[in-house]
């Protein structure tokens, strides 16, 4: 038997340059894909098969990248939303010249490879967005189509356009089945962003079998209804025509496109290719063997002959693209040298100089204004005190502008003029969270804005899995959720969120941000903006809460997530009570009451559990001392807090946690803090009951 050198050296000098072919060049994708699949024993072989041609056109012949800078600001973005079909882009990303080496595709989903099963931001150079979620990866897109056409209405000038990029996405029907790319599109149509162009991998299979039976959408002409140009009936796997379809595409500039490609997935594969079997299951090494026969691919796995990979290889025009791009970002540097570092600084996300303390000196202002507002108002008063300096916040809202109250003073509502979307920095996403939400992701990932977008508190359900893909991908990007508790009133149990405070609370590189009052507002759009390593949620009210006294000590440990509000009179404790949001007031009037009974009672405010958890054990026992009882409070469900109260724990900490195990009802919000017991006085009751069964402490 030979070995694998002399078999790799055989095969390498079948090809010579002169001699390869797009059917070379298309077998080089569809054995990366099937044989890193079958290495793995797992993956889905059958898209990266059966969008091989299209992925030759696209890559070879249009996208501009340079594989030795997957950072270049003005290169095409490329989406793969059927994630699934990961080994297509890694198969692309290796042979274009990208930081991949051949020795990662043997590793697909192993353990610390730079192929996960489904592209990961951030893992593999060249993935601009982790997908695998349907339909989020063309919501992820138009966000990076919104941005780009933002920026160049923001930045380009006269014969400099240095904002001048496509952003291209594969999808199949799995994406097109979900609800948020119906969200997406229609916003993409309407906005006329022409700068998108999507493929649709109609192969007609998903994992049930024949799509026909569940998926009998007219899609194109559901794509011309939002507005799209669609480009019909292309066969997916002739080269000519879909160069055809994409010159076509790209010659539309105020319509977004769907070219659809009829497309057999798996093809190449000799049994299985146009069935389910291929979707997500490995060949088999029978069904591999004779598609090397098929195809006339004798190259062992892993192995490309050295013309395939220099006719691939993209690192030449690459090069030359963005050395181009520089040459006209060098002019408009020349130009308009502070444009040009402006840009710099937007894409490089940093936050100007002097920002933060410029803020934080408003937050002595604040506190000093001791005004009486609901925290959604005071949070659109920090939005219009940031935004000057600013001008990279995207703001937004999921058609509750006015409940959100996300628009600062002088936003320009982002509109669709006849040549796209004109210049704006608010957007009215309209009754689409899910959609506003991965869209706000991919305006994030694109770089130059920091995106936030708002709904009710109750609807953070209907964003939640984008809000898990933010934190994934540790994007910062800002979800304002207002009217947070029962607090709402007479809505009743449909919009009074009761679990989504604890549960989202539950998702890693989450924070959550409750401010009580219009300073801590503005500490947590501080913190938010200057937090790099994912998203945040702003929990706002509804309801008009008081500014509550503080030293400047205090404002200051704001942004240790939780500190000490109040502390007993005479600064002895007999117990703590932890609290966010609206229920800070609630426990500082509980404070008051036991003090005239002789009990001291210390109010923790707690904006923020995760931060609070992030700080060093010293300031945390600082705040709560080991063995002092304690009482949490927020209008919820109590799971956040069972542990930080010490609730079963074995070591005879003992505490309780007030809160809402049940859904609301439909009444004045004062009425339904009486009936939930979210009440000072049952605070107080509570606390004299653990006051008096506690052993005496000295701290
Ligand atoms: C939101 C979501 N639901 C379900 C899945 C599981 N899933 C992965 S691929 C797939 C079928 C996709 O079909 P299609 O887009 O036609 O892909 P193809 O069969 O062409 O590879 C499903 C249901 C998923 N990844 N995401």
């Amino acid at each position: 038997m030979k070995n694998a050198e002399t078999q790799t050296k055989q095969a390498t000098q079948t090809t010579n340059a002169n001699e390869v072919t797009p059917r070379d060049l298309t077998n080089a994708i569809r054995f990366l894909a099937a044989d890193a699949i079958q290495a793995a024993n797992s993956g889905h072989p059958g898209a990266p098969m059966g969008m091989a041609e299209i992925a030759l056109v696209l890559w070879r012949s249009h996208l501009r990248h340079n594989p030795a800078n997957p950072h270049w600001p003005d290169r095409d973005r490329f989406v793969l939303s059927n994630g699934h079909g990961s080994m297509l882009l890694y198969a692309l990303l290796h042979l274009t010249g990208y930081d991949l080496p051949i020795n990662e595709l043997r590793h697909f989903r192993q353990l610390h490879s730079k192929t996960p099963g489904h592209p990961e931001y951030g893992m593999t150079p060249g993935v601009e967005t982790t997908t695998g979620p349907l339909g989020q990866g063309l919501a992820n897109g138009v966000g990076m189509a919104l941005a780009e056409a933002l920026l160049a209405r923001e930045f380009n000038r006269d014969g400099l356009a240095i904002v001048d990029h496509h952003t291209y996405v594969f999808a199949g029907d799995g994406c097109l089945m979900e609800g948020i790319s119906h969200e997406a599109a229609s916003l993409a149509g309407t906005l006329k962003l022409g700068k998108l162009i999507c493929f649709y991998d109609d192969n007609g299979i998903s994992i049930d079998g024949h799509v026909e039976h569940w998926f009998a959408d007219d899609t194109p002409r559901r794509f011309e209804a939002y507005g799209w140009h669609v480009v019909r009936g292309v066969d997916g796997h002739d080269p000519a025509a879909i160069e055809r379809a994409l010159l076509e595409a790209k010659a539309v500039a105020n319509q977004p496109s769907l070219i659809c490609c009829k497309t057999i997935i798996g093809k190449g594969a000799p049994t299985k290719a146009g069935t389910h079997d291929v979707h997500g299951a490995p060949l088999g090494a029978q069904e591999i063997a004779a598609a090397r026969v098929k195809l006339e691919w004798p190259h062992p796995p892993f192995i490309i002959p050295e013309a395939i990979y220099a006719a691939w290889n993209a690192r030449r025009e690459g090069a030359e693209r963005e050395a181009q791009w520089q040459r006209t970002f060098d002019a408009y540097a020349l130009a308009y040298p502070d444009l040009a570092a402006e840009f710099r600084r937007r894409i490089a996300g940093e936050l100007p100089s002097g920002w933060k303390e410029f803020a934080e000196d408003h937050l002595f202002a604040v506190e000093q204004a001791a005004a009486t507002v609901a925290t959604r108002k005071a949070s659109q008063n920090a939005l219009n005190l940031l935004q000057p300096k600013l001008p990279e916040l995207l703001g937004g809202s999921a058609d509750l502008t006015g409940s959100n109250l996300t628009a600062f003073q002088g936003a320009i509502p982002v509109r669709a003029s006849d040549s796209g979307p004109g210049y704006g920095n608010h957007i009215n996403y309209g009754v689409r969270e899910f959609g506003m939400s991965a869209i706000m992701n991919g305006i994030a990932l694109h770089g130059g804005h920091i995106p936030y977008g708002g709904t009710f508190l109750m609807f953070s359900d209907y964003c939640r899995n984008a809000i898990r893909m933010a934190a994934l991908m540790r994007l910062r990007v800002i979800f304002v959720f207002t009217h947070d508790s029962i607090g709402l009133g007479e809505d009743g149990p449909t919009h009074q969120p009761i679990e989504q405070v604890a549960s989202l609370r539950l998702i890693p590189n989450v924070h959550v941000q409750r401010p009580c009052d219009a300073t801590e507002t503005l500490a947590a759009w501080i913190a938010a903006l200057d937090r790099r390593g994912g998203p945040t949620c702003l929990i706002l009210s509804r309801q008009n809460l008081p500014t509550l006294p503080r030293t400047p000590e205090q404002i200051a440990q704001i942004a240790r997530g939780g500190y000490v509000l109040a502390d007993a009179e005479g600064g002895k404790p007999d117990a703590a009570v932890i609290a966010t949001g609206s229920e800070v007031e609630i426990a500082m009037q509980a404070r008051s009451l036991l003090a005239r009974e002789g009990i001291g009672l210390r109010v923790v405010s707690m904006p923020s559990l995760e931060v609070f958890d992030a700080q060093a054990a010293d300031y945390r026992a600082s705040v709560l001392p080991e063995g002092l009882p304690r009482i949490a409070i927020e209008a919820g469900v109590t799971a956040s807090w069972q542990r930080l109260v010490g609730v079963g724990s074995a070591d005879g900490t003992h505490g309780r946690v007030i809160g809402i195990e049940r859904f609301g009802e439909s009444a004045p919000a004062d009425k339904l803090f009486d009936l939930f017991g979210i009440t000072a006085a049952n605070i107080a009751a509570h606390v004299r009951e653990l006051v008096a069964q506690a052993k005496p402490l000295s701290i």
